[in-house]
């Protein structure tokens, strides 16, 4: 049995709503609310719930959503009505197509799980939490008033603004596999918000097309943004040691240079080996290192969740993720206890299973030493330009 305790000396909240899992995107859409369903109940048969503050999160109101969003595209994403089911061509602002589909209850979907976001900044703000977190939260490519790759409100975007009226600067970090461009887009001109991705870069080959390692803020002359992007372009098949050397080396610059006083980090799990849609050989392990890693800083943390298209894996990322913020992580037993809600959607039955276990046979890592080093050389280069 595992025996889960409340940390000492820190207090993580929780912030989630069942009705969020009972969205559907469509037949076959890859993205799948569900898998929060099944990282709930693994969190849950693990005990955590026990050692955290849970709240149900409420809708976010209009007026917080006009935060960030245009009248018009919220008057717009409200009154969408699910007109063609099949019809995969975009309309107005990029609703509609086969990425983001017109769907029953959509604005409520996405009043939630920014209603969560915003709920677990405003814990932070408090000092009511140390680590607030929100699985459902993450989507990091809406616009100001464009719906993007599955994203419809920024619900980042939201709990940013809401930790910048109590904090002087914010560091928002992104492992999930795609660029975080809508964020970035969204603090482009600031000092106060620094944004750093790792991502798929391919060219205009791997959704969105944008986040090459120069693109670093504005460079118009005296923009205050200017050098505060920090954008990480990897190949496909990077592996746990790659990932997380990555990771600490450029994290570790950023913090010392820039000072946050507080971290969001997006935590999309399709970043990890056999994910639907992503490319990387990160394992459940490598991914939770990140988190351990931003923990260890002692900074006020806001965790959201993000892509992930392969649910078991999902929900073995972001249960051992939590277990991580609790500070429990060595307690669990990785044997996915029996009473675990859909246990049989957990081939293996581990918490961690290994790279043959996931993909059968691997993929091919065609990130090199080199590139690797002039990745983070250039980026250091670049934070020579940033002071706190
Ligand atoms: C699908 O099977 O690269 C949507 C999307 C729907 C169901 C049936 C429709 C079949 C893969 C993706 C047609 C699908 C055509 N269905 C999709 C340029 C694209 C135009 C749309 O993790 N087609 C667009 C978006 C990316 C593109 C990734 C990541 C979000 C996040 C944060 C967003 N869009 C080419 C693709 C399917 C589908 C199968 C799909 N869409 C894969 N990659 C994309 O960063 C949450
Ligand atoms: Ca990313
Ligand atoms: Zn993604």
């Amino acid at each position: 049995e595992n025996n889960i305790v409340r940390p000492k000396g820190y207090k993580v909240s929780w912030h989630s709503n069942p009705e969020i899992e009972k969205h559907h995107f469509g037949h076959a859409h890859p993205m799948k609310p569900w898998r929060l369903t099944l990282a709930k109940g693994l969190i849950m048969s693990y005990g955590m719930h026990t050692a955290m503050d849970t709240y149900v999160s409420r809708l976010a109101t209009r007026e917080e959503l006009e935060d960030f969003h245009s009248e018009d595209y919220l008057d717009y994403l409200k009154t969408a009505m699910v007109a063609m089911p099949d019809d995969e061509t975009p309309k107005d602002y990029n609703l509609g197509g086969s990425d983001c589909p017109i769907f029953e209850g959509l604005f409520n979907y996405c009043s939630m799980y920014a209603g969560a976001s915003i709920d677990a900044a405003r814990k932070l703000c408090n000092n009511e939490s140390d680590i607030a977190i929100n699985w459902s939260g993450g989507l990091h490519h809406a616009k100001k008033a464009e719906a993007s790759g599955f994203c419809y409100v920024n619900d980042i975007v939201l709990a940013i603004l809401q930790l910048l009226r109590k904090h002087p600067r914010v560091l928002y970090i992104d492992i999930d596999v795609h660029h975080g461009d809508g964020v970035e887009e969204a603090f482009w001109s600031t000092d106060r918000v620094m944004t750093l991705s790792m991502h798929k870069y391919d060219g205009l080959n791997f959704f969105p097309g944008t986040g090459d390692l120069d693109r670093t803020g504005p460079d118009s002359e005296g923009n205050p943004g200017a050098h505060h992007a920090i954008n990480v372009p990897l190949s496909d098949g990077i592996n746990d040691e790659q990932y997380v050397w990555l990771f600490k080396t450029i994290v570790g610059r950023c913090v010392d240079k820039f000072q946050p006083t507080a971290i969001v980090l997006q935590c999309g799990a399709d970043s990890l080996a056999g994910d639907r849609l992503g490319r990387f050989n990160v394992q459940v392990q490598g991914h939770g290192t990140c988190v351990a890693y931003c923990k260890s800083l002692n900074i006020p943390l806001l965790l959201v969740g993000g892509g992930g298209y392969t649910p078991r894996n999902v929900a073995r990322a972001w249960a051992h993720e939590t277990s991580i913020a609790i500070g429990c992580d060595a307690d669990l037993d990785p044997l996915i206890p029996e009473h675990t809600p859909y246990r049989e959607h957990f081939r293996h039955n581990t918490l961690f299973p290994t790279l043959e276990q996931i993909l059968g046979e691997p993929r091919v890592n065609r990130n090199t030493k080199k590139k690797l080093d002039e990745i983070v050389s250039t980026i250091t280069e670049q934070l020579r330009f940033v002071n706190a």
